[in-house]
């Protein structure tokens, strides 16, 4: 019978994020009540992302983002869950949202010592061909004493208090740090509960598989071509790499924390900064994969030290495997 299979001590992500919270002195319990608020959205995003295919929620909803891309409706709807369900967790005093052209300051009445940086639906543009989109959040305390402005949310990457991401693939699963190492959960649909199924997640130290969009190698600075050749056509015998790319970066960022590798999304001639945004997309990840033993760079530097002075600015960002993202580091160093 069914029963015996139910785990009667099941550790859901709300269980471990309560314990976490109670092994901190002090701590009041308001980051536990954001991140599970947040949780919450990102079940019902989940729900959504699955029904969109059959609910039509695909399709342009004829209006345009701030950052110039179609917005379809699952943006909105993704956004709006976001912003809702972090406003009403008391937890938050001003938000970035991928979807929001100015900072959105949380009511008086509803506000808490945490800043929120999120993208609410990561690679939105893949919705209509059904592959895997992602969630991306980062966690920051506030800065403002007084009111809370745009101002706290610029805050080195390297400031983060938790940050995570959701990837809707063939399950839904987050993968959250709150500072002490990374760990994966998987959403049951049957109880409607994220269940921790890896703890402590460490990358490899190498990887096999480099991804990045070649289409812009016309554009792209001597240093990154002279690293893909390489990678083709190792001169010191070993095997060539594979390429993955699917072109939505928690899809392609959880696999490389998974199997190991390199994931770039370099500048280019036409995108001098690359395209990624710091706040809500790169920063957020590269706690996650430092958190898991990886090294995180712009090509310049690590992504976490960068002061921002734009909720919305861009960076190079180049991350993975240790042994991957320092070999590279090696090409742009000999191509200075
Ligand atoms: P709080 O009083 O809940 O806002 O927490 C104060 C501080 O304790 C937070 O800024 C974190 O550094 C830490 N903390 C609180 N809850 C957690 C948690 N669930 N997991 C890890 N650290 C936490
Ligand atoms: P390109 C999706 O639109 C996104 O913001 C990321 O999820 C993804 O990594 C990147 O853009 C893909 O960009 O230029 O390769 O299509």
């Amino acid at each position: 019978d069914n029963s015996s299979k139910i785990d009667t001590d099941v550790w859901t992500l709300t269980r471990f994020v309560m314990e976490t919270g109670r092994q901190v002195k002090g701590s009041t319990g308001e980051l536990t009540q954001l991140i599970n608020s947040l949780l919450t959205s990102i079940k019902a995003i989940s729900c959504a992302v699955r029904k969109a295919g059959l609910a039509h929620l695909q399709g342009i909803a004829g209006t345009v983002n701030t950052t110039g891309d179609d917005q379809k409706k699952l943006d909105i709807l993704s956004n709006d869950l976001v912003i809702n369900m972090l406003r009403s967790s008391y937890g938050t005093c001003c938000m970035v949202s991928e979807e929001n052209e100015h900072a959105i300051i949380t009511p008086k009445e509803k506000r808490g010592k945490y800043v929120v940086c999120f993208d609410p639906l990561d690679g939105s543009s893949n919705i209509d061909c059904l592959a895997s989109i992602g969630t991306i959040f980062a966690i920051y305390k506030r800065t403002s004493t007084k009111d809370a402005t745009e101002k706290d949310a610029l805050q080195p990457g390297s400031k983060i208090v938790a940050a995570g991401y959701a990837l809707y693939g063939s399950a839904t699963l987050v993968a959250l740090s709150t500072g002490q190492g990374l760990n994966f959960f998987m959403l049951d649909p049957a109880i409607g509960e994220f269940i921790l199924t890896e703890k402590n997640v460490k990358i490899k130290p190498k990887g096999k598989i480099y991804s990045l969009n070649e289409g812009y190698a016309k554009y792209m600075h001597p240093s990154i071509n002279a690293y893909l050749k390489h990678k083709k056509y190792p001169e010191d015998g070993s095997a060539p790499y594979g390429a993955r790319y699917v072109g939505s970066m928690v899809a392609d960022v959880h696999r490389t924390i998974a199997y190991g590798g390199i994931f770039m999304y370099p500048a280019n001639e036409k995108s001098p900064k690359g395209k990624l945004r710091l706040l809500y997309e790169c920063n957020p990840i590269a706690f996650l994969i430092e958190q898991c033993g990886g090294v995180a760079t712009t090509g310049e530097g690590r992504v976490l030290d960068v002061v921002p002075t734009n909720i919305h600015q861009r960076v190079p960002f180049i991350v993975g495997s240790p042994d991957d993202v320092n070999e590279y580091l090696d090409f742009v160093k000999k191509h200075k």
